[in-house]
């Protein structure tokens, strides 16, 4: 019966891929206990509904190759071969400054400066989000996160401050959730304590991120994550959307998590650092009013590609 019911979705997940404008399957660079049967059947879901909503009108289509054809240019270069590893257009001097693991108390922090929260799924790709977002090219020294293919690699809150002279706000990298993370279930409890209560009290959070894959959609704990933060201004950001395939794809994605969340969606890919820049605008902008709160207006003046749009 076990072995029936498993061909039959293994057929639908093969049906789903031949015409999915998404990754479906699991790719040789994941990990099997992180991209889990629960992943593929969320990634199998999802791209029957990026299939089945095309754009209404040929404005819309035009409209959707358009910003697909900016997205893929707006990547910061190849890597350059260098030993700093940092990509073309160079990013912005940052280093972690500090953790705050389950039951311990945050660290002291050298500036008062405003923070932005990232939250998402385990393996949603938020540390290589971060690294991206200071221009630092994935697994290079110059990385202050620490990003793996391991879901729930990120064990604790940590601080990374951006900007060296003058320092300008700290991004907070935060573990992940969902069941697919390689963590205990008491493990996996203790994060979600750990980031709510730090997203419900912490004075200096001025805006947070909820980092939602592209090949996965909107899950239920990415909705309850935008409930917790209503409180602080948010923007979604869509990662790994070069894992998406077909013409107008990120846009259509965008579309839809945007219907979804109802909050702003930057298209954005961690590993090329497209969209890095639309994100920092966003920020920028989320972080202005709070920059009024610390009364340094240094602290939204962000990365350097981020004027450059
Ligand atoms: N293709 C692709 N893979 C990515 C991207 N961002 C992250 N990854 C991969 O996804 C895995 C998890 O990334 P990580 O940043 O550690 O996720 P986190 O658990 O949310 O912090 C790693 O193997 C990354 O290389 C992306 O934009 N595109
Ligand atoms: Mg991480």
């Amino acid at each position: 019966m076990l072995a029936l019911r498993c061909a039959r979705s293994l057929r639908h997940v093969q049906a789903v891929r031949r015409r999915s404008s998404t990754t479906v399957s699991r790719s040789r660079r994941e990990r099997r206990d992180s991209v889990d049967a629960s992943v593929l059947a969320e990634r199998a879901a999802w791209a029957e509904r990026l299939e089945a909503s095309p754009p209404e009108t040929a404005e819309d289509a035009a409209r959707e190759l358009n910003d697909e054809k900016r997205f893929k240019k707006a990547g910061l270069g190849v890597r350059r071969a260098g030993k700093r590893g940092v990509f073309r257009r160079e990013g912005i001097e940052a280093a972690r400054v500090g953790s705050q693991r389950c039951g311990g108390a945050p660290p002291p922090l050298k500036h008062a400066l405003p923070e932005v929260l990232l939250v998402g799924a385990a393996n949603a790709g938020k540390s290589t989000l971060i690294n991206a977002l200071v221009g630092a090219a994935p697994a290079s020294k110059a990385a202050p996160a620490s990003a793996s293919d391991r879901a729930g690699w990120t064990s604790g809150l940590e601080w990374i401050r951006v900007g060296a002279k003058p320092p300008l706000l700290y991004v907070v990298d935060a573990p992940g959730y969902g069941a697919h993370a390689v963590a205990t279930a008491r493990e996996r409890r203790e994060w979600t304590t750990l980031c709510a209560d730090y997203a419900r009290t912490r004075a200096t959070l001025a805006a947070a991120v909820v980092v939602v894959d592209a090949t996965r959609g909107v899950s239920t704990e990415d909705r309850r994550w935008l409930d917790v933060l209503s409180s602080a201004p948010t923007v979604v950001a869509l990662s790994k959307c070069d894992l998406l395939k077909g013409p107008g794809a990120v846009a259509r994605c965008a579309r839809l998590v945007e219907d979804d969340t109802q909050c702003d969606v930057v298209a954005t890919c961690g590993t090329t650092g497209a969209g890095v820049a639309e994100l920092w605008a966003k920020l920028r902008a989320l972080c202005a009013a709070v920059s009024v709160r610390t009364s340094d207006p240094r602290a939204v003046a962000v990365h350097r590609s981020a004027v450059e749009v």
